[in-house]
C-alpha cells in the first residue's frame, strides 16, 4: 500500500486510479508468448545516487558494449489454428465446441457471401454496375470475427469485409440496393459500389482512401471507454493499409489511451499487385503490436474456429481491460484486387489454384460438418440452389428499382445549403435540361 500511494503522489494521479492500474497490471503479463516483449516502460523513482538510468521514456539498464538490436527480434510468430486441413481438430481443448445450428449458419454465411460476389461480379462484367470486389477465400475471417463481437460494438472496415455485415444481417435486399445506388440505398447512390453502411448494424459507412478508419475506429474506443459501455471497436484493415501513417496515430493513440479495441488485420498476401514481400521487412503486421505495447496474435485465417477464439478472447480482454488487441489472420486473396485489377499480369495460375482447392476456410469448415454427419451431398446441392435462387432474385428487385433522386448529391452535408452548393445545384439542373435526350430521367426517383 505504501508504495501504491508514493507512486500516487509521484505521477499525481489520483489513489483509486493508481489502485486500479495496480490491479490490471497482473493481467497485462498474462499472455507473454515466447518472443520476448518487454513490458510498457515505467516511470522509475529517481535516485541520483544509482548509476542507473533516469531517461523517462525507457526502462532499461546501461551496457558498455556496441550492439545493434536485430531486425529479427520478434520473427516467426506462431499462427494459431484450430483445425488442421482437413477440418479435424488438432486439440480438443481449443475446440469452441459450436453447436450445430451455429456451425451450418457459419457455412452458410461463408457460402452466401460467395454467391452473392459471384452474382455482383458478373453483372459488373455485364456492365450492369459500375465496380466490383470480391472476398473470395478470406470468408473465414469475416465470419468467424463477426461471429465473436456482440451486435453492438462498432465495425469499422476497409471494403473486403462484407460477410461481417452479412453476418450482422444485413439483408441481400440492402446490399444489391448499394451496389446499384437505387432508392433503396441507405447512401443514396452517393458511394461507389462496396462502400456499405449501416447505423442499425453499427458498422461504419466504408471510405475508399485506405487506413482512414484506423484512427476513426481508435476515437470510437476512446468514446466508449469514457461512457464506460461495455461495448468494444473492431476495426478491419489490409496488411497493405497498415502502411499507412494513419496506422501508426490509430495503434499508438489506442495504446496510449488504452482503449477498448481490436485491430483485426487480413493479411491477404497481396496489395493490388504489390506482394507482402516488396511490403514489409518485419515479421508482418503481428510482428509490429510489441512497439505499440499491443497484445498480438497471428491467426490461420482459413480457419474459422481460430478467428472465432482469438476475436472472442480479444473482444473480452478488450472490454475488461480497457486495452487494443491486433490481431493478424493469415490467409489469401482469391479473386482479383477489384473489377479494375487483372491478376494473372503478376502472379501465377498454380498459386491461386493452390488456395482454392487446398487451402479454403469454407472447404476446412465444409469436411468439419462432413465428419459431424451435420451436412451431406444433398444438403450442399439444395443449399446451393436455395442461395443461388435468394440472391438472383434479390439482384432482380434491385435493377427493377429507380435511382434516387439526383438532387441528394447536394444534400445532407450542411443543415443549410451553402451558396456555392447551390449554383452547383442550379447549373446541373440546367444542363440536364438541356441535353434531356441524354438523361433517361425516368428512370430516377422524382
Ligand atoms: C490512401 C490510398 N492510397 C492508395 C489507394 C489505392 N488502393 C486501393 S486498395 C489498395 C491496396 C490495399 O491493400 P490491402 O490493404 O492489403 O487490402 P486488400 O485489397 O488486400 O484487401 C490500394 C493501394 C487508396 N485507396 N488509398
Ligand atoms: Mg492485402
Amino acid at each position: 500500500m505504501a508504495a501504491v500511494s508514493g507512486l500516487s503522489k509521484m505521477s499525481g494521479l489520483s489513489f483509486t486510479a493508481v489502485r486500479q492500474m495496480a490491479r490490471l497490471k497482473p493481467l497485462r503479463m498474462q499472455q507473454h508468448r515466447s518472443f520476448t516483449v518487454t513490458a510498457v516502460p515505467q516511470q522509475q523513482h529517481f535516485d541520483s545516487s544509482l548509476d542507473k538510468p533516469q531517461f523517462p521514456g525507457a526502462s532499461a539498464e546501461f551496457v558498455d558494449n556496441l550492439e545493434f538490436i536485430q531486425p529479427n527480434v520478434i520473427s516467426g510468430i506462431p499462427i494459431y489454428r484450430v483445425m488442421d486441413r482437413q477440418g479435424k481438430i488438432l486439440n480438443p481443448s481449443e475446440d469452441p465446441q459450436l453447436d450445430k445450428e451455429t456451425v451450418l449458419n457459419f457455412y452458410q454465411k461463408m457460402t452466401m457471401l460467395n454467391t452473392m460476389d459471384r452474382i455482383l461480379y458478373e453483372s459488373q462484367r455485364q456492365g450492369r454496375i459500375s465496380f466490383y470486389m470480391t472476398n473470395y477465400g478470406e470468408e473465414g475471417t469475416h465470419i468467424g470475427s463477426a461471429a465473436a463481437l456482440h451486435s453492438n460494438d462498432m465495425v469499422f472496415g476497409q471494403y473486403r469485409e462484407a460477410g461481417v455485415l452479412m453476418y450482422r444481417g444485413f439483408p441481400l435486399d440492402m446490399f444489391m440496393a448499394q451496389c446499384y445506388a437505387n432508392v433503396d440505398d441507405l447512401g443514396k447512390g452517393r458511394q461507389m459500389p462496396v462502400h456499405y453502411g449501416s447505423k442499425d448494424h453499427n458498422f461504419v459507412t466504408i471510405s475508399s482512401p485506405l487506413a482512414t478508419q484506423i484512427p476513426q475506429a481508435a476515437g470510437a474506443a476512446y468514446a466508449i471507454k469514457r461512457e464506460n459501455a461495455n461495448r468494444a471497436v473492431i476495426c478491419y484493415f489490409g496488411e497493405g493499409a497498415a502502411s499507412e501513417g494513419d496506422a501508426h496515430a490509430g495503434f499508438n493513440f489506442s495504446a496510449t489511451l488504452e482503449c477498448p479495441i481490436i485491430f483485426f488485420c487480413r493479411n491477404n498476401g497481396y496489395a493490388i499487385s504489390t506482394p507482402t514481400n516488396e511490403q514489409y521487412r518485419g515479421d508482418g503486421i503481428a510482428a509490429r503490436g510489441p512497439g505499440y505495447g499491443m497484445q498480438s496474435i497471428r491467426v490461420d485465417g482459413n480457419d474459422v474456429f481460430a478467428v472465432y477464439n482469438a476475436t472472442k478472447e480479444a473482444r473480452r480482454r478488450a472490454v475488461a481491460e480497457n486495452q487494443p488487441f491486433l490481431i493478424e489472420a493469415m490467409t489469401y486473396r482469391i479473386g482479383h484486387h477489384s473489377t479494375s485489377d487483372d491478376s494473372s499480369a503478376y502472379r501465377s495460375v498454380d498459386e491461386v489454384n493452390y488456395w482454392d482447392k487446398q487451402d479454403h476456410p469454407i472447404s476446412r469448415l465444409r469436411h468439419y460438418m462432413t465428419a459431424r454427419d451435420w451436412w451431406g451431398e444433398d444438403d450442399e446441392r439444395s443449399w446451393r440452389k436455395q442461395s443461388r435462387k435468394m440472391v438472383m432474385e434479390a439482384f432482380e428487385r434491385a435493377e427493377k428499382r429507380l435511382k434516387p433522386n439526383p438532387e441528394f448529391m447536394f444534400t445532407d452535408v450542411y443543415e443549410e445549403m451553402p451558396k456555392n452548393l447551390s449554383k452547383q445545384r442550379e447549373s446541373m439542373w440546367r444542363h440536364v435540361q438541356q441535353y434531356k435526350e441524354h438523361y433517361p430521367l425516368d428512370l430516377f426517383d422524382k
